[in-house]
C-alpha cells in the first residue's frame, strides 16, 4: 500500500493543512520534520500534537515552523498510520512541503482517496463514505442534517436491520429445503414469513418515499413559478431571490423558456422556477415553452399559482381544469392574486367573496391542498409575508414526509438500490401468498439482501466505486 498526500484545505487561508496517510506517513514526515521538544517523532504516541519546523534535508533550509498531528493505525480517519501538517497558508509553502514529501517517496493522493481508504479498511460503509461529501458540500441547515446523520450511520444502522430479519427469514427457509424429504415437516410458519417480509416492504418503502424529501433538500426543493401571461411571474421571482434575474415587461408571453434561481429560505435551499405563461398561441417556440411549463409543475413539490386580481375569476377559470389536475400530487398549491395594488376597496372585497364563494369551494373538492393570498409582487412588504408562507409550507412537507429525526434517503444510488430490494421484497411476499416453494422465495430474499449490502458497499463493483469517489475534493 503506497503512502499519499494532498493538500486538503482550499488556497487562501491563514492555515494550510497537509495530509499524509500509509505504511510510510510517519517516517516520510519525521524525515522533513525537525521538533521543538526532544523526543523525535517516530518515538511519540498517536493522537499528539507536535510544534517544530520543516527542513528540506538536503539544504537545510527552514521552510516553515508547523504542528503536526499524528494519528496510529488503526486510530485515524483511513484506519492507516498518518499525519496531518498544519503550515502557514502560503501556496509556496504548502507546495514546498509537498515536493519534500513527495521526495520522501510518497505519491499524489487521488480525490476521494483518503475516505475510499477509511471504506476498505472498515472505518466506514460507503453509504456514510457517500455522507462525507455531502457533508462538506452542504450549504444548508437542513442538508447539514441528512449527511450528519447519515455519517454517524443511522442510514446504516436501519439497513443492517432489514438484512438480519431478511437473513433470518432465508435461514428458516433453507432448514426447511434440508429437510425437504421429511413431508410434514414446515419449519417456518408462513403467515408469520409474511407478516416480517410485510414489515420489510413497509420500511424499504417508507425510505423511497423518503428520498422526494431527501432529493429536494439537497438540490433545492423545487417551487414552480406558473399562471397566465402577463400575471407577474418573473417580477415574482425577481422579489424573491432579490436579483432582477428574468426579464419583465408589460407585453404578454415575455418569458418563453424556464429561468431557475436558487436561495436559501429559513435553513432550506428552494429552487423557484419561472415559467413561461400559459395562453392560446400560435407561435411555435413559446408553444414549446408552455409545454416545458407543465413539465416543470410535475417536477414541483410546491405551484405558486398567479392570478392578475383583475381578472381574478376568468382567469382561474381558464387555468383550473389544465392547473388542478397536474397539482394533486404536490405538497401544496398557493394562489396568489397578483397585483393587489391595482383593485379600488370595493374590487377588493369583491375579490375576497370570490375567493371565499367560487374559488375556495372548488380548490376543496379538487383534493389539492392549497391557500390563497392577494398580494402585490411589487410590495416588498408582501413578498416578506409570501416567505414566511414559503416556510411554513416547507416546514409542513418536511413534517408530512417523515418525523424528526428519521433516516432521509437522499442519495440517487442509494434510492435506485432501494427501488430494487422493493421489487425483490414484494415478489417474496407474493410467493409467501401462493405456497410457492422455499427456493424460489429464497432468490429473491437474497436479491433483496444483495441490493441493501449495495447501499453499504459490500457488493459494490470496483468500477462503481471508483467513479463514486472520483467526485470527492483532493484531500478528502
Ligand atoms: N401594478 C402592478 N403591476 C405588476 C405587479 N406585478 C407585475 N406587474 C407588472 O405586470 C407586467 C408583467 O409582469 P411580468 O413579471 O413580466 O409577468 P409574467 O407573468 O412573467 O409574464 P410572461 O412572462 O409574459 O408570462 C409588468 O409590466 C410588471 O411590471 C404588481 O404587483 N402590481
Ligand atoms: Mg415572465
Amino acid at each position: 500500500m503506497s503512502t499519499i498526500c494532498a493538500i486538503a484545505t482550499p488556497s487562501g487561508g491563514a492555515l494550510g493543512v497537509i495530509r499524509v496517510s500509509g505504511p510510510q506517513a510517519i517516517q516520510a514526515t519525521a524525515a522533513i520534520f525537525r521538533p521543538a521538544g526532544p523526543t523525535p517523532l517516530q518515538a511519540k504516541k498517536g493522537s499528539t500534537l507536535s510544534f517544530g519546523s520543516i527542513i528540506d534535508p538536503d539544504t537545510h533550509e527552514t521552510i516553515d515552523e508547523v504542528l503536526v498531528s499524528l494519528f496510529r493505525a488503526p486510530h485515524s480517519y483511513t484506519g492507516e498510520d498518518s499525519t496531518e501538517i498544519s503550515c502557514h497558508g502560503s501556496a509556496y509553502i504548502l507546495q514546498r512541503v509537498l515536493q519534500l514529501l513527495l521526495a520522501q517517496g510518497c505519491t499524489m493522493a487521488r480525490p476521494g482517496e483518503y475516505t475510499q481508504r477509511a471504506f476498505m479498511n472498515g472505518k466506514m460503509d460507503l453509504s456514510q463514505a457517500e455522507a462525507v461529501a455531502d457533508l462538506i458540500a452542504s450549504t444548508t441547515a437542513a442538508n447539514h442534517r441528512m449527511a450528519m446523520s447519515q455519517m454517524r450511520g443511522s442510514f446504516s444502522q436501519e439497513l443492517r436491520t432489514l438484512r438480519d430479519q431478511l437473513l433470518h427469514i432465508t435461514a428458516l427457509l433453507e432448514l426447511e429445503l434440508d429437510f425437504a424429504d421429511h413431508e410434514d415437516l414446515e419449519f417456518a410458519d408462513r403467515t408469520e414469513l409474511q407478516d416480517l417480509a410485510e414489515r420489510i416492504l413497509n420500511r424499504i418503502t417508507q425510505l423511497c418515499n423518503s428520498f422526494r424529501l431527501g432529493n429536494a433538500l439537497k438540490r433545492g426543493v423545487p417551487i414552480a413559478i406558473v399562471g397566465e401571461t402577463n400575471a407577474g411571474k418573473s417580477t415574482l421571482l425577481n422579489a424573491l431571490i432579490g436579483e432582477e434575474r428574468a426579464l419583465v415587461s408589460h407585453i404578454h408571453g415575455t418569458t418563453r423558456d424556464t429561468v431557475e434561481e436558487s436561495i436559501t429560505v429559513g435553513d432550506t435551499l428552494i429552487r423557484f422556477i419561472d415559467t413561461a405563461g400559459i395562453r392560446a398561441t400560435t407561435d411555435t417556440v413559446e408553444q414549446m415553452g408552455i409545454e416545458r411549463t407543465f413539465a416543470k409543475i410535475s417536477e414541483a413539490e410546491i405551484v405558486l399559482w398567479l392570478i392578475d386580481s383583475t381578472q381574478a375569476l376568468s382567469q382561474f377559470e381558464a387555468l383550473r381544469d389544465r392547473l388542478l389536475p397536474a397539482c394533486t400530487e404536490k405538497s401544496s398549491l398557493l394562489l396568489l392574486f397578483n397585483k393587489a395594488d391595482l383593485l379600488t376597496p370595493d374590487g377588493h372585497t369583491a375579490l375576497q367573496q370570490a375567493i371565499d364563494e367560487r374559488i375556495s369551494p372548488t380548490l376543496t373538492a379538487s383534493a389539492v391542498p392549497f391557500s390563497t393570498r392577494i398580494l402585490s409582487a411589487q410590495s416588498s412588504a408582501d413578498i416578506i409575508q409570501l416567505r414566511q408562507l414559503l416556510t411554513l409550507s416547507l416546514h409542513e412537507m418536511q413534517q408530512a414526509t417523515g418525523s424528526a429525526g428519521d433516516v432521509i434517503v437522499s442519495n440517487l444510488r442509494h434510492y435506485e438500490a432501494l427501488s430494487q430490494a422493493q421489487a425483490s421484497i414484494q415478489r417474496v411476499i407474493a410467493a409467501l401468498r401462493t405456497d410457492l416453494s422455499g427456493d424460489f422465495i429464497s432468490q429473491d430474499l437474497r436479491e433483496c439482501i444483495h441490493h441493501l449490502s449495495d447501499i453499504v458497499g459490500e457488493v459494490t463493483p470496483e468500477s462503481v466505486l471508483h467513479t463514486l469517489f472520483q467526485h470527492f475534493c483532493i484531500g478528502k
